[in-house]
């Protein structure tokens, strides 16, 4: 059943416009912004724990389950926000971001970057870490993290990469989205995202989280406005349709936003331990 909405979802975004790899730098006339808020779908759950099998001395003997992050007003943390079918705007951000490991968890946890950025390795702890990369099954850097070491990468290809830790820290992950375009934003500690200058046109968001994987809302941007939404993801809004618990679009005025929604997959409500694998209906902008 799901197959069928994901497809019927696909259809409108590829409808909607060119694909993100024809991206342009252009003339920012008449561009908006789109601000919201995503709040998980059920209630909060307790703080969860994983097991430490190494380093406890540095470690403790056991480390937060970071990969469900929700705050005290429901907002959830971590979910990637992109903008589908943008085919030009503003230009790219060229910083080096940076990806640390600070008592023995990576930081953070969660971050979106743009094709071509680099990404700056470290460890700010006294032991050994490790960061390997992969995007689907196929390792992009495998590095060993004495802590005097930095390491610069460049992110030369899009797609979702998935960081492990291999010297027996099996509790570390992190995430790197790497798109072809700058309309792309993670949720902060209470749910919030904000993406600017966006050419003004109806899309589609696409919001992907490690455990609750992935659901699709539209937004019309006008020129000159904001346009604020609040998305309901995961726990009991993904079972329900009622309007406030499929995780539909709320809109701030109702002329502002537009469209609902693709279900979360039946597969993913069960939320296991790990999110599905990336590049298996992941966050993955490749063919
Ligand atoms: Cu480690």
């Amino acid at each position: 059943m799901w197959h069928v909405a994901f497809a019927l979802a696909l259809g409108i975004v590829l409808a909607v416009g060119p694909t993100a790899s024809a991206y342009e730098v252009v003339d920012l006339q008449g561009a908006g912004s789109v601000s919201g808020r995503v709040r998980f779908g059920g209630e909060r759950p307790a703080e969860a724990f994983l097991p430490v099998y190494k380093n406890a001395d540095v470690c403790g003997e056991r480390v937060p389950d970071g990969s469900l992050r929700v705050s005290e007003g429901g907002g959830l943390a971590g979910v990637v926000v992109e903008i589908l079918g943008v085919a030009g705007g503003k230009p790219l951000p060229t910083g080096v971001a940076g990806l640390d490991n600070v008592r023995c968890a990576f930081v953070p946890r969660v971050q979106a970057l743009v094709v071509g950025q680099s990404l700056e390795l470290r460890n700010s702890d006294p032991v050994l870490h490790d960061a390997h990369a992969r995007l689907g099954a196929r390792t992009i850097f495998n590095l060993g993290l004495p802590s005097w070491r930095r390491v610069t990468h460049v992110l030369s290809e899009p797609g979702l990469y998935a960081i492990d830790c291999n010297v027996l820290h099996t509790w570390m992950r992190a995430w790197v989205f790497v798109s072809e375009h700058p309309y792309v934003a993670v949720t902060d500690h209470d749910g919030r995202f904000s993406l600017r200058d966006v050419p003004a046109g109806r899309y589609r968001l696409r919001l992907w989280h490690e455990r609750l994987g992935e659901k699709r809302v539209g937004v019309a941007v006008e020129p000159h406005r904001e346009s604020e939404i609040a998305v309901s993801f995961g726990g009991r809004g993904g079972e329900k349709r009622s309007p406030d618990r499929t995780g539909g679009v709320t809109p701030r005025s109702p002329d502002r936003t537009v469209g609902v929604i693709s279900p979360i997959p039946a597969r993913m409500r069960g939320m296991p331990p790990r999110g599905p694998a990336p590049g298996d209906g992941g966050l993955s902008p490749g063919p």
